[in-house]
């Protein structure tokens, strides 16, 4: 194991000690819980220092290339726990705490979660960091350091209300403020003479770094996030003259900069203050690599050779424009040097092909916010056009509006989608033409989790078992799971699988009645769904599900049903309202179903308020029933659907997203398919009235539909869902008409197999086994042979 393993347990406990006092000024009987957790945080981090400085050494003395991660978001959730575990530390921390008569699950669950990202996309940028890390890739994550991260979530009788998040207002232990890495970042103005940009608002972008230490604490690689602070701190002339909030006001523009993460996951805000956050991010980034370039080398041709630029989607894709300005108006590069430069550095993942998430802005709100950047976007467009002989439809800027997917496209030596169905989706359908003009640029990633997180951390009783059963280092190797298929008919093994997730069933039946004061059944299916709130992912047919079930019970309370237990959990960005409704109508219907007598333990509708990392981390071990249900060709890839597998939960799925590949590797009999498939679902939007058709072919639909219209979930405000219903029948935008009687069906089985828990059991078992090919050490390392070109230093 490592050198911190050797850490005792009294040297550890002189570290924590030292800190509550010298740190945090605190002695121990008036230490609070804030306290201790700050103090076991910066010894932990103490430990983290040493393989920082290390790594940092190798990769200066390696001369090789650097990987730079620019992202929007990271949704980090939880670090100390993570850190302990990766540090392997997890035992002694508990022993010192466990002397002091301190609980380390209170400590931990101390901490605020970090919510620097609004779902998959930002989860997965925190899964490559450390992934990246274990793998000891050279590489830096940069984002945005947000005051306020995703809204809290509140139900106020069953309606999502909003609420600030505030992470930062307590110290933040895991990082270090860097006031020497400052850079300015300008916007607005105008261009003098041909193309001098003289900008008229500026902004500090101030560095603040986080350590991100990798399993066994081998490597450590570094988050940069910018903090956005004024270049004048206040205009003294105002405060002097007695107006003290005129004085103020630079400042809290500047600082707006970096208050809050947008809320919105799927659809394009279109917001000035978005725009600005963009290439706030992606201009402070882009001077820190080519100043960090600089201090090692002095011929930028060599950059592409050096640098390897990822941009996360589109948000910052003015990567592009951005470096091609710097290389010349800082550097004095040529056009053609900058741009070639700039193409060699940069690449680009998407993560989504729905219309409303693809990103546009203006070319007049460009021209104002970044004249320079509107001007080199033109001319980066005028020579794709050119040299491709495009059709008009292929132009990055079009009908006055610039096109983000098409600019990073353009701008990209590799562009990758993050399934495979996704990025055959991408070639047949909003990227053809651009596929067809760059036929080389298009390729696969698909997403993974990292499995010390998602499973060592989170599940440490199956953790436990496959230790057991397979020996020890699957967390950096996890294709070594598929070693327990060879213990699939060991009675011993397939018990203690079923023992480990009714041990997390139990826990998390406590939780909810501590909680939610709500009492779980154990022998229930545990059905979850947890993700954003969408009308694509369907939480609208899971609930039609529900209220079928809990009628069907009703109707025959005897007839030997498997016990069930719903779960749901996401958040709806702030202006969707359909999604919104779907909350409620969840909230309602659970309501009716958890008072009723008849039903009792048979079926429970929980939904607990403001999912997060830190409920995902409780509630995926827990799970027997993953739900996966989008309309095929709508998710990308999904990410939950491998943690669940993982954990040994079974899926129920339609062929969308990395869905398809989760059934290739576990096996189609051991996973619950139903739906249309992407083609089909093609072909079925075409078919007018395809809602009401399904509808009036499906009696069960009917009458959930009927329910609902009867106001049976809203008994004191009967029209509450007619808007629902209506669209239901007459517009039914992701088909959960015409997929309800085929996931009925399937939930029918469900609920046979799960009977037979012997039988269960080796299901869950085939689907550990296979679910080696989702850790996202497999994904960076498919980036590192095929995109970046980078090699590990350890
Ligand atoms: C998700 N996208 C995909 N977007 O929906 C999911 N969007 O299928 C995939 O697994 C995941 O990315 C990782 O590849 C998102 O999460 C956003 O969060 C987002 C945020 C801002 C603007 C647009």
């Amino acid at each position: 194991m490592n050198a911190m393993n050797d850490l005792s347990a009294e040297a550890l406990r002189i570290r924590i000690t030292q800190h509550l006092t010298y740190t945090l000024g605190k002695d121990k009987p008036h230490a609070s819980l804030y306290d201790w957790r700050m103090a076991v945080s910066y010894s932990v981090r103490d430990l983290i220092i040493e393989p920082w400085f290390a790594a940092t050494r190798k990769t200066y003395e390696a001369q090789g290339k650097r990987v730079y991660y620019l992202s929007l978001e990271f949704l980090i959730g939880r670090i100390l726990g993570d850190a302990m575990m990766n540090l392997g530390l997890f035992e002694t921390v508990q022993d010192v705490l466990e002397g002091e008569g301190v609980s380390l699950a209170d400590v931990i669950e101390d901490e605020p979660d970090a919510a620097l990202g609004n779902g998959g996309l930002g989860r997965l940028a925190a899964c490559f960091l450390e992934s990246m890390s274990t793998l000891a890739c050279p590489a830096y994550g940069y984002g945005i350091r947000y005051e306020h991260g995703l809204f809290r979530q509140l139900f106020e009788s069953g309606r999502q209300v909003e609420h600030p998040e505030d992470w930062l207002n307590q110290p933040h232990p895991w990082e270090f403020e860097r006031p020497e890495a400052r850079y300015t970042i300008s916007f607005k103005g105008h261009l003098d003479g041909q193309s001098v940009w003289q900008p008229s608002e500026t902004v500090y972008a101030r560095a603040y770094d986080m350590p991100v230490v990798g399993w066994q604490g081998k490597w450590a690689n570094t988050l940069r996030l910018w903090g956005a602070h004024p270049t004048e701190l206040f205009d003294l002339e105002q405060f002097n003259s007695g107006d003290h909030t005129a004085a103020a006001a630079p400042e809290a523009l500047a600082r707006t900069l970096s208050r809050v993460l947008y809320p919105e996951d799927t659809t394009d805000s279109g917001k000035e203050l978005r725009l600005k956050q963009e290439y706030f991010l992606t201009s402070a980034a882009l001077q820190d690599i080519l100043r960090r370039f600089l201090s090692e080398y002095d011929d930028f041709a060599q950059l592409p050779d050096k640098v390897a630029i990822q941009m996360n989607d589109t948000h910052p894709a003015l990567a592009g424009p951005e470096l091609i300005r710097l290389l010349m108006d800082e550097h004095g590069l040529d056009w053609n040097a900058a741009k070639r430069i700039a193409l060699g550095c940069l690449n680009y993942t998407n993560h989504t092909l729905l219309p409303e998430a693809l990103e546009t802005w203006s070319t007049w709100l460009m021209g104002r916010v970044l004249p320079r950047h509107m001007q080199i976007i033109e001319q980066i467009d005028q020579e794709h056009r050119a040299a491709t002989k495009c059709a008009a439809d292929l132009a990055i800027v079009k009908h006055d509006q610039v096109h983000m997917g098409t600019l990073a496209f353009v701008m990209a030596s590799h562009v990758n989608g993050v399934s495979a169905l996704h990025t055959d989706l991408m070639k047949e359908t909003v990227f053809s033409g651009l596929h067809g003009l760059y036929p080389a640029r298009v390729l696969n990633q698909t997403n993974g989790v990292t499995p010390r997180r998602w499973l060592r951390l989170s599940n440490p009783a199956l953790s436990k078992v496959l230790t057991d059963t397979i020996g020890a280092g699957w967390e950096s190797d996890l294709a070594r799971l598929s070693e327990l298929n060879t213990f699939e008919d060991d009675r011993a093994v397939r018990d203690a699988i079923g023992a480990a997730k009714r041990h997390n069933k139990l826990a998390l039946s406590n939780w909810a009645s501590d909680r939610l004061g709500i009492t779980l059944n154990p022998d229930a299916v545990f059905d979850v769904q947890i993700k954003r709130m969408h009308e694509y992912k369907r939480q609208l047919l899971n609930v039609f599900e529900t209220i079928h079930r809990w009628s069907a019970i009703r109707s025959n309370p005897e007839a030997g049903w498997t016990p069930r237990v719903k779960i749901f959990g996401g958040k709806a960005a702030p202006g969707y309202f359909a999604a919104k409704e779907i909350i409620r109508l969840i909230n309602d219907v659970a309501n009716v179903v958890n008072n009723d007598p008849v039903v009792g333990d048979l079926l429970k509708v929980v939904y607990p308020a403001n999912y997060n990392v830190s409920m995902a981390e409780r509630l995926i071990p827990a799970t027997d029933l993953s739900e996966q249900i989008s309309t095929a060709g709508k998710e990308a890839s999904g990410t939950g659907n491998m943690k669940f597998t993982m954990n040994g939960a079974l899926t129920i799925g339609t062929l969308d997203g990395a869905n398809v590949e989760i059934r290739e590797q576990v096996g189609a009999e051991n996973f619950f398919l139903f739906g249309m498939t992407a083609a089909e679902v093609r072909d079925r939007y075409l078919i007018e009235g395809h809602a009401r058709t399904a509808i009036l072919d499906s009696p069960t639909l009917q009458d959930v539909l009927q329910m609902i219209v009867e106001g049976r979930f809203s008994p004191e405000d009967t029209d509450r869902y007619n808007g629902l219903v209506d669209a239901t029948w007459n517009h039914d935008p992701f088909l959960v008409a015409s997929d309800f009687d085929s996931y009925l069906a399937v939930q029918a089985e469900v609920d046979l197999a799960f009977a037979d828990e012997d039988h269960w059991n080796r299901l869950a078992l085939r689907n550990i086994a296979g679910s080696g090919y989702f850790s996202s050490d497999r994904t960076i390392k498919g980036y590192m042979a095929d995109i970046w070109d980078t090699r590990s230093l350890l």
